[in-house]
C-alpha cells in the first residue's frame, strides 16, 4: 500500500498551505488508495535518522510505494500520474510538457514567491531595496505567466493535469498578499479553475479536519 508522509500538526501560519496538500490532491483527483502516515513537526518528527532514509532534508511530504521512496512534491506527482495514467498523457510529447511547467512551477514561479515570502517573514524593515527587486521578479514570473494562460484553459496542455495541481498550490499557498496576484485576472481565473475542482475541495476540508496548528 502507498504511504504518504503528511502533517499531523504544524505551525499555524503553515497550517493549510502545506505541500503534502499537493500529493493529497492528486491521490484524490487519481482515487489512488492510500495511507496517511502523520507526522507531528512541532514534536521533531521529522529529523529522525529513520525520515531522512525517506526525505533527505527531512521535509513533507515523501512517499513510500512498497518500498519505492520518494520526495520532492513534483517529484511524487509526476510518479503517481505515470503509475496511475491520469493527469499526464501518454505521448512523450505531451509528457515532456507536464514536466516543463512542473519544473516552471517549482522553479521559475515558486522560487521568487518564495524569496518575497522568506524576507517578509523574517525583514526588520531594512531591506528596501532587496524587496523592491524581490516584487519585481515576482511580477515578471507572474506577468508572463499571465500571458502563457491567455487562451489556455490549463498550464501543460488542453486538460488539467499535475502540472496546474503544482502551478494552482504554489499561485495560492505562495502569495500572502493577494494585491501581488491582482493585476492578473487570467492567473485568477485559472486558479479559481482549479481551486474549484471537487478533488481538491475533498483533500482541503480532509486536511483541515485532521491537521492540528502547533
Ligand atoms: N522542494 C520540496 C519542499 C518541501 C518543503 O518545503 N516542505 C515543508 C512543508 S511545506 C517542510 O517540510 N518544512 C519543514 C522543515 O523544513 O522543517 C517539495 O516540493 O516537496
Amino acid at each position: 500500500m502507498l504511504k504518504l508522509y503528511g502533517f499531523s500538526k504544524v505551525n499555524a501560519g503553515a497550517r493549510g498551505h502545506t505541500r503534502d496538500l499537493r500529493v493529497l490532491w492528486a491521490l484524490e483527483e487519481m482515487q489512488l488508495p492510500f495511507e496517511l502516515v502523520g507526522m507531528n513537526h512541532p514534536a521533531l518528527d521529522l529529523s529522525t535518522e529513520a525520515y531522512r532514509r525517506l526525505s533527505p532534508f527531512e521535509q513533507i511530504p515523501s512517499i513510500d510505494d512498497d518500498g519505492l521512496v520518494l520526495s520532492e512534491s513534483a517529484a511524487i506527482l509526476i510518479y503517481l500520474s505515470k503509475k496511475s495514467g491520469r493527469l499526464i498523457p501518454d505521448d512523450r510529447a505531451g509528457g515532456a510538457q507536464v514536466m516543463r511547467w512542473c519544473f516552471a512551477a517549482m522553479n521559475t514561479v515558486e522560487l521568487p514567491l518564495m524569496s518575497l515570502l522568506v524576507l517578509d517573514w523574517t525583514a526588520d524593515g531594512s531591506c528596501g531595496k532587496h524587496r523592491e527587486f524581490l516584487v519585481g521578479w515576482v511580477h515578471r514570473a507572474l506577468g508572463n505567466l499571465e500571458r502563457w494562460l491567455a487562451g489556455r484553459d490549463f498550464v501543460a496542455t488542453p486538460d488539467f493535469t499535475v502540472a496546474d495541481i503544482l502551478m494552482a498550490h504554489v499561485l495560492s499557498s505562495g502569495i500572502k498578499d493577494e494585491r501581488l496576484i491582482a493585476p492578473y485576472p487570467g492567473l485568477l481565473s485559472y486558479r479559481d479553475r482549479c481551486l474549484a475542482r471537487p478533488a481538491w475541495q475533498r483533500a482541503f476540508a480532509a486536511y483541515c479536519a485532521r491537521v492540528e496548528a502547533g
